[in-house]
């Protein structure tokens, strides 16, 4: 019995250090510091971000491509330009709420052709939390969604639109021991989104209330697992590009917090 627990070890020693993406060396180091704002704050879900003018806190980039993605490497190609795909984002923390803004470049927007599950292949933003930063040991199993490090306090929210052009969320949680995804879960817990579409692309606005996924509560000096990916699709079906906040290449933020960024509330107040 030993003999096998040690071999199984083994076995998964050397299948993680196969596995791509997933190396020390290559953890992402991004940081984003953002702050608590006191004074009060009239942010309206509703995709337009004229109602961020004076929050002051920075306006981050996403500037790393996906190259594959999912269980058997299927490709991503590279975007073409800054037109056909670019974002950034912009976050801060109110009372009891956190808000997340992105603005996306996109030359052509496909919204509603995927149904609740698959949106990834449509245009679709994606936020992560990793609500106490502690990245849990990779669990090798046979079947590919138990290979996830998601504690109970990890999440996957995904900003996507359906056919009739109503916002809807979906993306990976714990519950028990397996990582799914449910429908109407993240907005029973309170999360709202929205979604605006403009020359350019699109704007995004989530409002998430801060208890949710932080174990270790948004205050000064608090710092918790994040990341910000957008998917684009511009000729139906497939998705065709992806990007991510962190250098996460080949897409494995819906499973495994080891390539969030960290997200950081300074110990002292904003000046
Ligand atoms: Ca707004
Ligand atoms: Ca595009
Ligand atoms: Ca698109
Ligand atoms: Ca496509």
């Amino acid at each position: 019995m030993r003999a096998f627990v040690l071999s199984t070890m083994i076995l998964g020693t050397m299948i993680l250090g196969l596995l791509p993406g997933l190396s020390t060396a290559e953890q992402p180091s991004n940081t984003y510091v953002t702050r608590i704002i006191n004074a009060p704050v009239s942010i309206v879900i509703d995709g337009d971000l004229s109602d961020w003018e004076g929050i002051e806190v920075p306006e981050e980039p996403l500037r790393h491509r996906c190259i594959s993605a999912g269980e058997k490497g299927e490709k991503i190609a590279p975007s073409s330009s800054d037109a056909d795909l670019s974002a950034s984002f912009r976050c801060f923390v109110h009372k009891d709420s956190f808000y997340v803004a992105v603005s996306v470049s996109d030359d052509v927007l496909v919204f509603g052709e995927e149904s609740f599950g698959s949106r990834w292949q449509d245009d679709s933003v994606e936020i992560y939390f990793d609500g106490d930063l502690s990245v849990r040991q990779w669990e090798y199993g046979s079947d590919y969604s138990e290979a996830s490090n998601y504690d109970r306090n990890d999440a996957e929210i995904r900003i996507a639109k359906d056919r009739r052009g109503m916002v809807h969320l979906e993306g990976m949680g714990l519950f028990g021991d397996r990582l799914i995804m449910l429908p109407g879960l993240w907005e029973s817990l309170g999360i709202v989104a929205a979604i605006r579409e403009n020359a350019r692309g699109y704007t995004a606005e989530l409002k998430v209330p801060k208890g949710i996924f932080v174990s270790t509560p948004l205050r000064l000096g608090a710092e918790i697992g994040f990341n910000v990916m957008i998917n684009d699709d511009d000729d139906g079906e497939k998705r065709d590009h992806k990007i991510s906040w962190t250098p996460d290449r080949y897409d494995q933020s819906w499973h495994n917090t080891a390539m969030f960024g960290t997200l950081i509330i300074p110990p002292r107040e904003h000046p």
